[in-house]
This record gives structure tokens, sequence and C-alpha cells, in this order.
């Protein structure tokens, strides 16, 4: 698929309800799904500029956009109602504009989805976790995040990619893309697939315990990378969850596993380490504290019992999908170099084992 160009993205702000004229779209941020713009919006009448967020949701990663963006409408507007009391409330939810026709999203002539939100301003994001207390701080907002909907009312969220953390069934996928190889490349894999193999008993410890009802279902992030976390430009405080589009029911040791895989591992996501790596264990107490802190004594005794192998469970998960990925012609992650699927496999490996042994 071809980027989306800085033009389009411009083009497509058109469809927007954003009170002024369109005046720049720049693409923003390092998310590996969707297509991120910065619009640039001039104000009738005055100097001021106002900034967006405008999107083109991955028509192939999300088949249903509209379920998405009807999840996001209710979210959003149930976390609005709650921090309507502090005093910088704007900031601390996405706010979704509507489009010319009132909807919360339009579609373009290929019928991929658009949907634009405010900047959130005088905060951002970052790539690695460097310290401490940003891992907590991101465990807090996550966790405080998943605790601020365990009231939103019924109906149940639409699950915006079934099985998303079927650990299980990913590594099913797995084993069907080896067997049936479409694009010829599992004779470069065998290191991997052994690798991953030979740590299979990590698939199913999450979804046992949830089948079991020994875990509950609850409202998750499911996503719960650093970089979708804005930190406060002067505080460094987590203001606002960002990247909605899994927030769907699941489980919380996914949104824990997936903070430490990222805060806990020293090297890049896609280092492509050649031999091992130690996991930081400090990095997974700061995260375990805040996560812990963030959902405020709602943490069932299950959940905190399984918390320490969470980890290595969604690390596991993700060299699953990074290498099915590969196998599958790298047309689901964006990739910047050839193989680049096959170099966050090996990390996400080195990574599980470590996690594991931690
Ligand atoms: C994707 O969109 P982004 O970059 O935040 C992916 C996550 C993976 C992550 C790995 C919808 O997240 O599941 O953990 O890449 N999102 C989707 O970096 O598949
Ligand atoms: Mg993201």
């Amino acid at each position: 698929m071809q980027p989306v160009t800085d033009r389009t993205a411009l083009e497509q702000a058109a469809g927007f309800e954003l009170g002024g004229t369109p005046v720049s779209a720049k693409a923003f941020g390092s998310g590996h799904i969707n297509d991120t713009f910065a619009l640039t919006v001039a104000k009738p009448a005055s100097d001021a500029a106002v900034r967006f967020v405008l999107q083109r949701v991955n028509p192939r990663v999300f088949p249903n956009p509209a379920g998405v963006m009807d999840n996001i409408v209710r979210v959003t507007r149930h976390l609005r109602e709650k921090y309507a009391i502090l005093p910088d409330a704007a900031r601390r939810v996405m706010t979704v504009v509507p489009a010319k026709d009132a909807r919360p999203y339009h579609l373009d002539a290929e019928g991929a989805c658009w949907r634009c939100y405010r900047m959130i301003e005088g905060a951002h994001t970052i790539d690695a976790v460097q310290t401490l207390e940003q891992a907590r701080t991101a465990a807090f907002a996550f966790a405080r995040f998943a605790r601020d909907l365990s009231d939103l009312p019924p109906p149940r969220l639409h699950e915006t990619i079934p099985g998303f953390h079927d650990t299980p069934a990913r590594f099913r996928t797995l084993e069907k893309l080896a067997e049936e190889d479409p694009f010829r490349r599992a004779a470069s894999t065998g290191r991997e697939l052994a690798e991953l193999r030979a740590m299979k008993h990590l698939a199913p410890l999450i979804t046992d315990a949830a089948a079991s009802g020994a875990i509950p279902e609850r409202i998750t992030h499911n996503d719960t990378k650093i970089n979708n976390v804005m930190l406060d430009d002067a505080t460094g405080e987590g203001v606002c969850i960002v990247d909605l589009d899994t927030v769907m029911p699941g489980y919380a040791l996914y949104d824990f596993g997936d903070l430490v895989r990222v805060a806990a591992n020293p090297a890049r996501e896609d280092a492509g380490i050649p031999g091992g790596l130690t996991a930081r264990r400090d990095m997974y107490q700061a995260s375990a504290e805040g996560f812990e802190e963030g959902f405020g004594g709602y943490l069932t005794e299950q959940e905190l019992k399984l918390m320490p192998m969470a980890g290595a469970v969604i690390t596991f998960e993700l060299a699953v999908r990074f290498l099915s990925d590969y196998l599958d012609g790298d047309r689901y992650f964006k990739t910047s170099r050839p193989g680049h699927n096959l170099d966050r496999t090996r990390t996400q490996i080195a990574l599980a084992r470590a996690l594991e042994a931690l």
C-alpha cells in the first residue's frame, strides 16, 4: 500500500468541522498501523492557529471503522464526564472532531476511514522508557484509564479486532503460515520458529485463566506502548491516553504485560538482537507499582498473582505476530526495511525469554 502523503491528508481535512481553514498537514508520530498527521488550522479573523491530529485508519487492520469510532465516542464521552471536575479536563481525554455530516469520521473515495482529534498541547510522547518514573507514570495512567472505564454503561464495546490477544490462536496462525508459506520465506525462519515452538507453554497462561473464570473481563486498552500515553511537557505526568482503536473487552494482564514489554526492554523493539538480553527488573518493579496504584485496589488476587509472567506472554505474542507478518509478506505492520519484522521477531524472542527468567 502506498503511504498517504501530507497533501492527501490536507485534502481530507476538508471533510471535518474545524472552525477554520486547514493550512498544513505533516506526518506525525511513530505508530505501526494508521497514517497520522499533525494538522494546522487557521482561525478566521485571528492570528491563532489550532492544531489537530488527523488519521487515516488502516482498513486492512480495522475492517469495521464504524465500530471502532462508536467505541471511541462512547469511551471518550464517559471519561470526559468523569474528568469534568478536573482543572485541565480538556487535556485528559481525546476529543473527536465531527465530520461535516456530523458523524465522528468520514470515508474517502476509496472507502478508507478518516478521523480527527483535537491536539493535546503541552504534552509529548516518547518511544522508549528512559527512567523508572516514566515506567511508573505510564503504568499508572493506563491502569487508571481502565479503572475509569469499569463503569461504562452497556452495551459491551465492539471487539474491533476479534481475538486480538488470543495468544494460542496467534500461535496457530503462525503454524498455519509456516505450513502454507505463501511468500516462500519459511526456510529462512527455521531458527525463530523452533525457538517459538519451544516457548509455546507461554501462550495459554492468560487465556486459560480467563476461560476458567479466574480473572475478570474488563475494558482494557490493549496496546499500552509507552508512545500511547501523552506526558506533560512540564511535569512528565501522564495526561492523556491515546490510540484508542483497540479499547475493548480484554484482560488487565495483557495491558500490564505490554507495559513491561516496553519498559523492561533495554533495547529497541526492532534491535534484532543476535544473542540474549537482560530484562530490567527495576523497570518491572516500577511498572507493577504504577499499575497497582492506578487500579487503586481493583485488581483481583489472581490478577496480582499472574502479573509476573504477563510480560513474557505478550512479548511471545508479539514475536509470533511479527514472524507471522514476515511470513505473510509484511502486510500488517509498517516496515522500513526488508527483514524488519524478522528483527522485531528476534528481539521479542530474546526479550520474552529474559522476562520469563526475571
Ligand atoms: C501496533 O499502532 P501501534 O504502533 O501503537 C499494534 C500493537 C503492537 C505494536 C507493536 C492494532 O501498535 O498491537 O503491540 O504495534 N497495534 C495493532 O509495536 O495491531
Ligand atoms: Mg500507537
